[in-house]
Order: C-alpha cells, then sequence, then structure tokens
C-alpha cells in the first residue's frame, strides 16, 4: 500500500495532515477542520471516498486504493477566489509534467491528458456569515483506475497506464510543492499565465453552455471569451465545454 498514515508523514514532514481510509468526501472533512482553525497548507487525504462529488452535484469515480483524492486548504481573500481552481489544475499539471508527460488544462480546471481527463478539482468554500474563512481545493487524479468496464472508457485515463507504476505519497508531495507555490501568488500575473499557456482550447471550435464558436481567449478572471457565428465574443463563467461538436459530458 503506497498510503498510509506513516508514508504519509515521511512524505509530507511537518504538514498537519489528516488520513482516513475511508470517508465520504474530503472537501467535507477539509471543510469542517476549517471551520475548526486548520492553517492554510494542511491536506485531508483520503484512500476512498464513498461519496466524492464532482461539480454541479456531480460524483467522482474511484475504487480504494485507485486514486489521489484529496483536499488542500488556502486562506484566499473573496477577490481571489477565481484564482483556486486554477492553482489546483496547474499544480497537478507540473507535477505531471515532471513525469516527463505533456498534459494540458481543459477549461475550466480539468486535467487533460492523451484527449482524456486525468484530474478534476473541487474548490468549495467555508464562511462564516459574511466571512470567508477558507477554501478547500478538492483534487481527484487517476493513478491506477480501471476504467474499461465504467462510463469513463472512452473519457478517463489513468496516470499508471502511461508511466508504468507510481508512489501515490511521492506524487502528493510532487504536487504539494506546486499548489504551496501558487497559493502564495493567488492572482499575480505569473499564476494567470502559467495557466492560460496551458488551456488547450483556445482556437478551438467548442461548444458550451448552449453556445457555439471559436474558444478565442480567456480574461483575467478566468472566463471564456467565444466568438459565437453572428461574430460576437461572448464571455462564459462557468460550464462544460465540449471539443468540436456538442458531446455529453
Ligand atoms: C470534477 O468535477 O472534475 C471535480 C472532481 C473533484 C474530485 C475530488 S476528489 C477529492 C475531493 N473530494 C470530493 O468529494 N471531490 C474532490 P466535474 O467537472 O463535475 O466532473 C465530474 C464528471 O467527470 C462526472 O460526472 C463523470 O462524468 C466524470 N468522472 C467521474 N469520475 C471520473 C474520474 N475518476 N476520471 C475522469 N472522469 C470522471
Amino acid at each position: 500500500m503506497d498510503l498510509s498514515e506513516a508514508r504519509l508523514s515521511q512524505v509530507l514532514g511537518v504538514r498537519p495532515f489528516q488520513f482516513f481510509p475511508q470517508i465520504g468526501s474530503t472537501n467535507d472533512q477539509a471543510l469542517a477542520w476549517l471551520s475548526a482553525g486548520a492553517p492554510p497548507g494542511a491536506v485531508v487525504l483520503a484512500d476512498e471516498q464513498t461519496k466524492g462529488r464532482g461539480r454541479l452535484g456531480r460524483s467522482w469515480f474511484a475504487p480504494p486504493g485507485t486514486a489521489l483524492m484529496f483536499s488542500y486548504l488556502l486562506c484566499p481573500s473573496p477577490q481571489q477566489l477565481t484564482y483556486v481552481g486554477m492553482v489546483g489544475a496547474l499544480a497537478v499539471c507540473e507535477a505531471t509534467e515532471r513525469l516527463g508527460l505533456s498534459p494540458g488544462i481543459k477549461w475550466p480546471n480539468d486535467v487533460w491528458l492523451d484527449g482524456r481527463k486525468l484530474s478534476g478539482v473541487l474548490p468549495e468554500a467555508a464562511w462564516h456569515g459574511e466571512n470567508l474563512v477558507g477554501v478547500s481545493l478538492g483534487i481527484g487524479v487517476n493513478i491506477r483506475i480501471d476504467f474499461a468496464a465504467t462510463p469513463f472508457a472512452e473519457t478517463a485515463v489513468s496516470l499508471e497506464t502511461v508511466v508504468g507504476a507510481l508512489d501515490r505519497a511521492d506524487f502528493l508531495a510532487s504536487i504539494l510543492v506546486r499548489l504551496d507555490f501558487w497559493a502564495s501568488r493567488l492572482s499575480s500575473d505569473q499564476l494567470f499565465e502559467a495557466w492560460r499557456s496551458r488551456l488547450i482550447v483556445l482556437g478551438q471550435q467548442v461548444s458550451i453552455s448552449g453556445l457555439s464558436g471559436i474558444a478565442e481567449s480567456v480574461d483575467r478572471h478566468g472566463a471564456l471569451l467565444v466568438r459565437d457565428s453572428s461574430g460576437t465574443l461572448q464571455r462564459v463563467l462557468a460550464g462544460d465545454i465540449a471539443l468540436g461538436q456538442v458531446r455529453e459530458n
């Protein structure tokens, strides 16, 4: 088993962390921990989630022992919230690049490898009244999930099918180095440029939220700018993008 309390203590050093062999969702635990005073940089990690979730109430699939599923805690200002998801996608991308691979970011914050989804991020904020307590940046990375008999056989990819055996604790440590780096540079030009330069959708025909057109660029807040068939530039803040023709996610 490449994930255990002892192994994590080894690679995480003094970083506060909580490890659960099984949990509902690491984000729920992380949000509770934030409200109880967890420091930025702390991590909640699980080997299995029984209620792992994606965006918009969707579920996240990962059998026990096959993935990295964790939540990284940050304390941004409300104005910086829009950049937290970028940090997650970018950190996973960079750690994957260190393995000699060429991943990209599918807007807004999926990490893709060889045309398939390798990782998804789910930032969720904890509020106390009007005060932002912090953000749990949930990250799921497919390490050795066998997608063959799943609905994701054509759309998802696991890292080990591309690079061979991988130690999950080591890969986690490699992602955390980059998360720490970018978390201290939220809303910087450097972060925005590093994220933007990895986007795989720019210049392509896309369909999103009932709109079709060319994904021309992104603005400084991460919104996608799509030139529709009438030539108007439309600003899209969130959604699921389909490259080329419309496709169900
Ligand atoms: C995401 O949502 O991509 C965010 C996923 C975040 C998961 C992490 S795990 C740790 C933390 N704790 C949680 O409870 N969640 C976070 P979204 O863009 O909505 O993508 C979800 C969709 O991707 C699903 O509806 C499926 O179609 C597909 N999907 C599910 N599991 C997948 C997987 N392992 N790999 C690729 N695609 C998957």
